[in-house]
């Protein structure tokens, strides 16, 4: 695996592997690796030709400052990973690589109604530093793919619109959420959790559970006040929001039975640490 640190010499390396033919996947991501991580590292290689990871913690996509802090930073064991899954190149740069000019954005990205929305509406300028980044990026590595987890199912729709809004030449690949054997799904930010309280955060998930087994026979309303109830009984201290969406748009829906693929998204604070989960009901 070679390591760059610098944008104008992975670009220039890049370079030479489109001028030989081959196809360039990318992976980016904020380091702290697991396993849904090198899942997208995986997809990448058998996809591509050449799999680029970055590991990057952006500072601009951070609306709560003691998140940004405390995000976990493994960064040996992340290249030991990444070596394993065999991945071609790691961009590791810096903040001031990627922000030469500082941290506010030039551009604004139109985003739309899916700026204001759940993981929009809670973390404010989130998916303007998630763009501003990406975008970024996207300049440098050029890739053919980029592959994203369904993990983040509103920063897949976001990038997906970031594509859009400049015809960037990549096509999204999303992955599916993988979990951990009791069912939580893998989040570098589950690192910060203890012991105990590892045991409670799987209640995001069997509340989403509840949430499919229950969408054919119960009211929307209902169903969601019981979620609520599940991740409130097991310990969470605040919950953003539990929310049945249509799959395509993300819009809230009042009844489900259309036969249009619903997906069920929740957001909620465990000990000061905020997990975010979905699943889909095709
Ligand atoms: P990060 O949280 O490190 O995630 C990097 C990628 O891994 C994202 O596409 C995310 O959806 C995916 N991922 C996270 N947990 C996953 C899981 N359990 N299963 C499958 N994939 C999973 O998302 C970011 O970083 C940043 O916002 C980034 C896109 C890098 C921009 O800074």
């Amino acid at each position: 695996m070679i390591i760059f640190k610098h944008a104008q010499s992975l670009a220039k390396h890049i370079l030479t592997l489109h001028e030989k033919g081959q196809t360039i996947g990318f992976v980016p991501t904020m380091g702290a690796l697991h396993n849904g991580h090198l899942s997208l590292i995986n997809q990448s290689r058998t996809t591509c030709s050449s799999t680029v990871c970055s590991i990057f913690i952006n500072p601009t996509q951070f609306n709560d400052p003691k998140d940004f802090e405390k995000y976990p930073v493994t960064i040996e064991n992340d290249i030991l990973l990444l070596e394993r899954a065999g991945t071609d190149i790691l961009f590791l740069p810096s903040v001031a690589e990627i922000y030469p000019a500082g941290l506010t954005s030039p551009i604004h990205y139109e985003l739309g109604y899916l700026e204001n929305i759940l993981e929009g509406f809670y973390r404010p300028g989130h998916f303007q530093g998630v763009c501003q980044v990406v975008h970024t990026l996207l300049k440098i590595v050029v890739p053919d793919y980029i592959f994203l987890g369904q993990k983040d199912y509103q920063q897949c729709m976001v990038i997906q619109k970031l594509i859009s809004l400049f015809s960037l030449p990549v096509i999204l690949k999303p992955g599916d959420t993988l979990r951990e054997a009791d069912g939580l799904a893998m989040s570098s930010r589950n690192l910060r959790l203890s012991p105990a309280s590892r045991q409670k955060a799987v209640a995001v998930y069997q509340a989403l559970n509840y949430i499919k087994m229950h969408i054919k026979t119960t009211d929307i309303q209902q169903l969601k006040q019981d979620a609520i109830q599940i991740i409130e009984q097991a310990g969470f201290n605040k919950i953003d929001y539990v929310e049945i969406c249509d799959a395509a748009t993300l819009l809230p829906v009042e009844e489900a039975g259309n036969g249009k693929p619903l997906v069920v998204l929740a957001a909620a604070f465990l000990d000061g640490v905020r997990l975010i989960d979905n699943i889909i009901i095709a």
